[in-house]
């Protein structure tokens, strides 16, 4: 059979299984990354496996997402991330160095190599022609031991690229414009795979920005080919030797075909809240901002950040806006430095933020009450700003450019001659530094692991009660986000170290007493969900939080991929309704039993009975035999403990 790129890089690490889309495979994973918000946890169940040093060719621990330091909590979880990769062989790219995705395009991602993320951005490095996957922290504490990660073999769909878009129109665009086809479960259980003679008229940072983006499709991943560019891109980096071209075989097979002319593309914008409500910035009405901001993994690279420059040069941002820029790397941050951006963007007025997720993750700069936000990053779900009642739209550092000058939603050819902006490309005249990047040593002996207050153990659970009797905590509606049930932001995600702590907020922003009402529950409880419960950021807070406050089981129409696998990870049944319609049946409230647990995991299929309302549905879980066993010895780290 004529191959693709996914099926030739999965082949190369299959460990077992077959790949027959659907079923389950497990690869060998040559590198991880993690980041500060989920990597503490991550670190603490490497930690339990016993392991001196971890058995990848490469693992990365960077810190990137809680840099802010109101509290020590932060600044504890930094000298522990830092020691504690000391002591395992891992490299820890210490604060101010840039946002780990960015970073790991930059420094290690390589053709032909699999890479696992606690972080559900990591399909980034896809750019680079790798197969880089997303998962939640104890999966990547796995993959650090040597463990093969286990997925769903996905279909491979051919995204074929023809045409080169038009000065003013960016990547952002393209990928919005999947996303408006698309949606935001419109990816689960497939890779996107990019070909066609538009690849290369895409720079790797573009490519980037289109990878990063396809986690709100809900897709496993998103590749482009190994080709030129990349040669051009690793060399700019001074790692060509780890270049090797990947293309796929001529008329090799895919599993769905979708055709984008980039040259149609038009400048395009996400209306809040979600990703996917997608239009053409000219169908939109009139939209005054209080805010712009103009950086993330997804659009903070050195083109993106001239762009946006040569559009404000010379002006000053709108007196109704404040607008914030970011730098995705401390290289890009040099380099816009050296080359006079920098200059034009603090001329222009911009508020120049030091080069992590900031804003992005509700770190700092949330738009006033009711305030309107257009930024550059993936996430524009309610809340997520750090202002409950803002209005977030998602669009191109161009769109982004204009709109801060105008102080509406704005065209940028409307605003400036966009021709401008044809000859400004992706710099490789790169400012390459690892001193902000701490190589592993190779005596760890008398490294000291530090841990601060902020630092409390991994809580487990026990193995599951074979009768399941307790109500039904909540009821939620569909496209349920890891947001809505762990929230993040300044406040809470300081706490993601300390799991008593930040359980206290589960379902904050939908209901204020789920907590409280769930602790007290004295047998635990059921989630009740629609259809693609868990979408969004692979926080395993969203499943580890829920198992601490004593939820059981989620019952939900169906799951998105990472949190699906977070549930079992941490010893909780995710079942879903056999007939979607009972979905309508339960209420909040009503007491659900399952009995002889045990046995229907085996099984798979499950009688819930409702005993407030007296009537009985069926439901069925989606498990391989690995994940039953998981789940019966009361969630992974118990079973591979077993197994080690
Ligand atoms: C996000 O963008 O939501 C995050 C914060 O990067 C998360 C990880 C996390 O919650 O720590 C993600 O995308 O996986
Ligand atoms: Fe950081 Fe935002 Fe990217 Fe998540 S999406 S890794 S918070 S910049």
């Amino acid at each position: 059979m004529k191959q693709n790129i996914t099926r030739k890089i999965l082949q190369s690490h299959l460990v077992e299984g077959q790949m027959i889309a659907g079923e389950e495979i497990s690869i060998k994973i040559d590198q991880t990354l993690t980041q500060d918000a989920t990597g503490t946890m991550s670190y603490l169940a490497f930690e339990a496996l016993g392991i001196p040093k971890v058995r990848t060719e490469v693992s990365v621990s960077y810190i990137d997402h809680n840099t802010l330091q109101a509290g020590f909590e932060n600044a504890d979880d930094h000298i522990f991330l830092q020691t504690i990769a000391k002591k395992h062989g891992i490299y820890c790219s210490r604060p101010g160095n840039g946002i780990c995705h960015q970073l790991h395009t930059e420094r290690f991602a390589a053709p032909g190599k699999t890479l696992l993320g606690s972080d559900s951005h990591t399909p980034t490095s896809g750019a680079l022609g790798m197969i880089a996957i997303g998962a939640g922290g104890m999966s990547v504490a796995m993959a650090m031991a040597g463990q093969p990660f286990p997925l769903v073999m996905p279909q491979v769909i051919n995204v074929k690229l023809t045409g080169k878009l038009r000065p003013g129109v960016a990547a952002k665009d393209v990928i919005l414009e999947i996303l408006r086809i698309m949606t935001v479960k419109g990816g689960v259980g497939k890779v996107l795979e990019y070909t066609g003679p538009g690849v290369e008229t895409l720079s790797i940072t573009e490519r980037q920005t289109i990878t990063n983006m396809g986690a709100e499709l809900g897709v496993t991943t998103s590749l482009f080919p190994s080709d030129k560019v990349a040669y051009e891109f690793m060399k700019a980096q001074g790692r060509e030797e780890n270049w090797v071209e990947l293309l796929p075989d001529e008329d090799a097979q895919y599993d769905g075909v979708m055709e984008i002319n980039l040259a149609e593309i038009e400048p395009m914008v996400a209306q809040p809240s979600m990703p996917d409500k997608v239009v053409k910035i000219k169908d939109l009405e009139k939209t005054k901002l209080h805010q712009v901001f103009i950086g993330s993994c997804t659009n903070a690279s050195y083109s993106d950040l001239a762009k946006a420059a040569a559009i404000l040069e010379g002006k000053c941002v709108h007196p109704d806006v404040s607008l914030s820029v970011a730098a995705g790397s401390k290289q890009v941050f040099e380099m816009i430095a050296r080359d006079g951006i920098l200059q034009k963007l603090i001329a222009s007025g911009a508020r120049v933020l030091e080069s992590a997720c900031g804003p992005c993750v509700g770190i700092g700069q949330a738009p006033p009450s009711a305030g309107v936000s257009l930024r550059t990053s993936n996430r524009n779900f309610r809340g997520r700003s750090g202002t409950k009642d803002a209005q977030v739209y998602l669009a191109s550092p161009e769109v982004a450019a204009a709109s801060a000058i105008t102080g509406v939603i704005s065209d940028p050819k409307d605003v400036v001659d966009v021709n401008i902006l044809e000859s400004i490309k992706e710099s490789m005249d790169r400012i390459v530094d690892d001193r902000m990047l701490e190589a592993p040593v190779e005596n760890t002996d008398d490294v000291v692991v530090r841990r601060g207050p902020n630092i409390q153990p991994l809580p487990l659970r026990g193995q599951l009660d074979d009768v399941i009797s307790a109500p039904c905590l909540i009821k939620v509606e569909d496209n349920i986000t890891t947001d809505d049930i762990m929230p993040a932001g300044a406040k809470i995600l300081p706490l993601r170290s300390n799991v008593p702590a930040i359980s206290q907020y589960v379902f904050n922003g939908i209901d204020p007493t789920f907590a409280k009402r769930a602790k007290e529950s004295e047998n635990g409880g059921f989630i009740v969900a629609g259809e693609n419960y868990g979408q969004g950021s692979s926080r395993e807070h969203a499943a580890l939080a829920p198992m601490y406050l004593g939820i059981q089981v989620v019952l939900a129409k169906s799951f998105a991929r990472i949190h699906h696998d977070n549930l079992i990870n941490y010893g909780i049944l995710p079942l879903r309704f056999t007939d979607a319609a009972d979905y309508d049946r339960i209420n909040q409230d009503d007491k659900l039993v399952i009995k002889n647990v045990k046995e229907l995991v085996n099984k798979s299929e499950f009688v819930i009975a409702n005993e407030t309302q007296g009537f009985e549905i069926k439901a069925y879980a989606t498990l391989s035999d690995r994940q039953k066993e998981v789940l019966l010895a009361g969630g992974q780290l118990n079973f591979i403990k077993k197994l080690l």
